[in-house]
């Protein structure tokens, strides 16, 4: 009788590891569907850092976890050792145990220790927040203003004279020649978070203050990242992109993003319609009348892999789509759709198409 319940009992504890089980490899799937795949080339995961800041914070994680995972260690031993030692046995007389008050030695400790613990977290912390923060500005430092927006990142690098959008390019810097760049973080409505995990910690972008951060990638590709604040209906399609790449490449990039917008006839038509519907008054085109500053800077918009910051790959499919109904794409994006006919709606994608 016992026995036939005690296998129950394995049984149903079998069970509910292979849910356990089953239940973490669909978790661990559907994370790689997302974060996998061609669209994603490296997963933002913080335990892989690429630069210095995002290696001072796993530095600092893994201290304070091995500090904590001790404590854990030590009050979960002794709690088993003290449940083993004196639990109820066989002839016990019920009788209460002596009790002890006011042990000097014992309050001092549990007092002392603690102390010491927090102290030593807070030093370590405080200086890898200096070390992070307070980081000299080298000369050769690229210098980019990203401005948050609802709901896409602005890009401008004032002094190379280039602006884009959800897709940052920068140098690789090699650590016996640093080339960070150094980002001051605007917004342009409401609170927003710039969050590359692989590169830098958090670092809010607040309306009406100025915040920075810095990255010094060492390693070149791209590396992904997300608005880490939420700040409206399509905060969770709000996603960045930094392109780390050798200098003379970056060097490539800069050269092309400050020139002026292509003009080719053979799309006069779609740049007329352009230049002649409301599109003007939310985006600029470099050598052209349109110069609105609400929405991104199409002036090189084919340079770009993704469009609607990252929420889909720039085909002239999406693209189209994309102005005949952004809401298809993005649902709650501020830019509104434009009602334009099939034809126009052609001749417009055709001359997008044209802004490499
Ligand atoms: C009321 C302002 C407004 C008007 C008018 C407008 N747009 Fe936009 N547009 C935006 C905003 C805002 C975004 C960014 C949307 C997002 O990513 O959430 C955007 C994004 C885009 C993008 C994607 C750019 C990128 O790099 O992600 C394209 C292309 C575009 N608009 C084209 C057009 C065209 C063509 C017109 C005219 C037919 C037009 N827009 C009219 C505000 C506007
Ligand atoms: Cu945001």
């Amino acid at each position: 009788m016992r026995r036939t319940h005690y296998r129950a009992l394995v049984q149903s504890i079998r069970d509910k590891i292979a849910g356990i089980v089953v239940l973490l490899a669909g978790i661990l799937l559907a994370a790689s569907l997302c974060f996998g795949g061609p669209a994603n080339p490296s997963p933002p995961n913080m335990f892989r850092p690429a630069s210095t800041p995002a290696d001072a914070i796993l530095h600092i994680s893994i201290f304070v976890l091995i500090i904590s995972f001790v404590i854990f260690a030590v009050v979960f031993g002794l709690l088993v050792y003290a449940l083993a030692k004196f639990r109820r046995r066989a002839g016990d007389d019920g009788r209460e145990p002596p009790q002890v008050y006011g042990s000097n030695q014992v309050e001092l400790a549990w007092t002392v220790l603690p102390i010491l613990i927090v102290l030593v977290l807070f030093l370590a912390t405080a200086r890898v927040i200096h070390s992070v923060e307070d980081a000299r500005k080298p000369p050769d430092a690229v210098e980019v203003i990203a401005i948050g927006h609802q709901f896409w990142w602005e890009f401008r690098y004032p002094s190379l004279g280039v602006v884009t959008a959800n897709e940052l390019h920068v140098p690789v810097s090699d650590p016996a020649h640093p080339t960070p760049t150094f980002i001051r973080l605007l917004s342009a409505d409401t609170d927003h978070s710039f969050w590359v995990p692989r590169l830098a910690g958090k670092t809010d972008l607040i309306p009406n203050r100025t915040n920075s951060t810095w990255i010094d990638p060492h390693e070149a590709g791209v590396y992904v990242g997300q608005c880490a604040q939420y700040c409206g209906t399509q905060h969770a399609k709000m996603l960045l992109r930094v392109y780390v790449e050798p200098q003379d490449q970056f060097n490539r990039w800069v050269q092309e993003e400050a020139k002026p917008a292509q003009m080719s006839d053979a799309v006069s038509e779609g740049r007329g319609i352009f230049e002649t519907t409301a599109c003007i008054n939310c985006h600029a085109i470099l050598g052209t009348v349109a110069n609105g500053r609400f929405g991104p800077d199409l002036t090189h918009l084919m340079s770009r892999e993704t469009i609607a910051s990252g929420a889909a790959s720039n085909t002239p499919e999406n693209l189209r789509l994309w102005i005949h109904d952004p809401e298809a794409i993005k649902p709650g994006s501020l830019m509104p759709a434009m009602n334009l006919t099939d034809q126009d709606l052609d001749a417009l994608t055709a001359y997008l198409e044209t802004l490499r």
